[in-house]
């Protein structure tokens, strides 16, 4: 029976070869909505299904019933196999080329009759594309340009993508007879940004068990391998993960060993062989012969080099190890330290709720200040406000301010565009009067390097902006490469100007990340952590946020979200 993955994929199939057909945006977008809110619907849609309430998904109506029910009860959909008929189903992978839209698609295919990557790229190689009607040699470059970031492209696993998912499985595993702890390990324990496969460690004294459920999971295309102590799985959509199962004495060695890195684990058996120890997934043994030791925890293991535990997060053999000898590890800043969200959307451009209910959504979660960035003029395709229209934003902020006394204080704000020709979307008078400003970077991304730094050095250098957003323009979901910014110009100027660089708490972002956020902290830069959430469920995704920064070590000094309304307002003040 297929689950939510395999059916959102149907109708994203679905919604692309009808745009590449030609069909109106509006037909499509009711299939690209579904696809979305199967992905984030909390059960499988096969259980609505059975209750007889498919329409009951948000977002499906009779006609998508019909093929959800068509699908769980066949796996096949006849509409998708005409439609497959008219549009080859090859052509849907040309939209992940950068820079190629269904138009260009279908007048690429039709008129050269080729439905591959390979035979796309023949042929613009042959410069066969420049003279088709509505494109040039300047298409036909970037098309290539398209095509070579789509061929360096990671392979890995976005943490936002990995993370619910492991949680997934681990539910599964912990309700496995016998399963005593089950908890994520390797790159998807230290929270990088994105991972390679999923590791999970399990505690349990009898592994078999836990292997039969592993490989039997839900959506597991292929078993790559199943012993006594590890198995390894690929899903439908080619994620791998793995699993590994120790008794519940051995399991701090095996979650220390399992968690990495291999660089970090290298020098804390080096820090073993030093004191006659040898350590390895089980267990330390003396090296001239003895007792073994076992670790049913992490910190006992730490503890028997002469070490306090080390945050996964740390664990990149970037100094850790010798910061823990001197006993000078960083107070990592936590999810609790955070008191208030600096990017938020509202109805105003392109968020799903009001004011309001953003602002009491926020509150319910902790947060004492909330800053409302919507969109700037400029971009319209996020329905950027007009100038006119903050003199009403910011009549309802009064007004609704009121309602919520001291819940939680609401401050007027966008996210303004840094334009393609390096100035702001609003006038600086304007700016000045706004309580905090957001400028980021959404257009024109791939300017050449010395240009797009400049258009970033201006904001950074302009006064009224206070925070930029999304700093290198990277994104994870879909993947799309940063702009080719010097960074390191930009983080020296940030450290002048005194301005904040943001650390984009949505996992489809996660920008600035460790590496990028520690050099800023090295340079005294400000960081701010934020969830840019356009809608209720976004305002969780801050845990992501916070992992990155203490990826790259930060306190909660290091961060303005974790400062108190005082300090705050204090400091937006002093910046004018
Ligand atoms: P990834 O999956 O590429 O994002 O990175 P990791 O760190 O999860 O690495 P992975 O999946 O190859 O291995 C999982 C853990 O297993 C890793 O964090 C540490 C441990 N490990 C793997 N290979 C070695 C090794 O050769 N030596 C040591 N000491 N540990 C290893
Ligand atoms: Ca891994
Ligand atoms: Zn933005």
């Amino acid at each position: 029976m297929m689950n939510n993955r395999q059916l959102a994929d149907t109708f994203t199939l679905i919604a692309n070869l009808l745009e590449i057909k030609g069909e109106i945006i509006y037909k499509t977008l009711a299939y690209r909505k579904a696809s979305e809110n199967l992905m984030s619907l909390g059960r499988e849609a096969s259980e609505y299904w059975k209750e007889g309430k498919l329409e009951e998904i948000p977002g499906v109506g009779k006609a998508l019933a019909e093929k959800i029910d068509e699908l769980l009860s066949t796996g096949k959909l006849g509409f998708l196999e005409k439609l497959k008929k008219e549009v080859p189903e090859d052509l849907a992978s040309w939209l992940q080329v950068p820079g190629l839209g269904p138009k260009k698609i279908a007048a690429i295919w039709k008129t050269l009759n080729i439905t591959t990557l390979a035979q796309l790229e023949k042929a613009a190689k042959a410069g066969k594309l420049r003279d088709l009607p509505g494109m040039g040699k300047k298409s036909e470059t970037a098309i290539l340009d398209g095509l070579a970031s789509l061929a360096r492209r990671s392979g890995r696993i976005p943490l936002g993508r990995a993370y619910p998912l492991a949680q997934e499985i681990i539910g599964v595993l912990k309700g496995v007879k016998g399963v005593v702890a089950a908890e994520p390990a390797g790159s998807l324990r230290r929270m990088r940004s994105t991972v390679g496969d999923l590791d999970i460690l399990v505690a349990a004294k009898d592994s078999s068990a836990v292997m039969e459920a592993f490989v039997n999971l839900k959506g597991v295309s292929r078993v790559l391998g199943k012993g006594e102590t590890k198995a390894s799985i690929e899903f439908t959509d080619g994620v791998r993960a793995q699993v590994w199962v120790h008794p519940p004495e051995k399991f701090g060695t095996a979650l220390q060993y399992a968690t990495g890195s291999k660089d970090h684990n290298v020098q804390l058996r080096q820090l073993a062989l030093d004191k006659g120890l040898s350590l390895s997934e089980h267990s330390f043994t003396r090296v001239k012969g003895g007792k073994e030791i076992f670790c049913a925890t992490e910190e006992e293991v730490y503890k028997t080099l002469g070490l306090p535990w080390i945050p996964p997060e740390l664990r990149e053999d970037r100094g850790e190890v010798e910061a823990a000898k001197a006993n000078k590890l960083p107070k990592l800043i936590q999810v609790q330290d955070i008191k208030s969200n600096l990017q938020t959307h509202s109805t105003w451009s392109d968020g799903k709720l009001s004011m309001l209910e953003m602002a009491r959504a926020a509150a319910k979660r902790g947060i004492e200040v909330i800053a409302f960035t919507d969109h700037s003029a400029g971009l319209g395709v996020a329905g950027g406000m007009k100038m006119e229209d903050h003199k009403k934003q910011a009549a309802e902020i009064k007004k609704i301010q009121k309602e919520l006394r001291d819940e939680i204080l609401v401050l007027h704000s966008t996210e303004v565009e840094i334009k393609a020709d390096g100035t702001l979307d609003y006038p600086d008078e304007f700016l000045a009067t706004l309580d905090i400003v957001v400028a980021s970077l959404h257009t024109s991304l791939r300017q050449p390097r010395e240009k797009i730094t400049q258009r970033l050095l201006n904001a950074v250098r302009n006064p009224n902006v206070d925070i930029i957003g999304h700093p290198t323009g990277r994104e994870l979901m879909p993947e799309r490469e940063a702009a080719d910014i010097d960074m390191e110009a930009v983080l020296r100027a940030a450290a002048e100007s005194g301005v904040a660089m943001e650390i984009n708490a949505h996992p489809s972002r996660l920008d600035l990340d460790d590496g990028l956020a520690r050099r800023a902290r090295e340079l005294g830069v400000l960081l701010s952590i934020n969830t840019d959430a356009h809608s209720e469920g976004d305002l969780d995704m801050l845990h992501y946020g916070v992992a990155i920064a203490r990826r790259a070590w930060l306190e909660p000094k290091d961060v303005i979200n974790t400062w108190s309304t005082k300090k705050l307002l204090d400091w937006l003040k002093k910046r004018g």
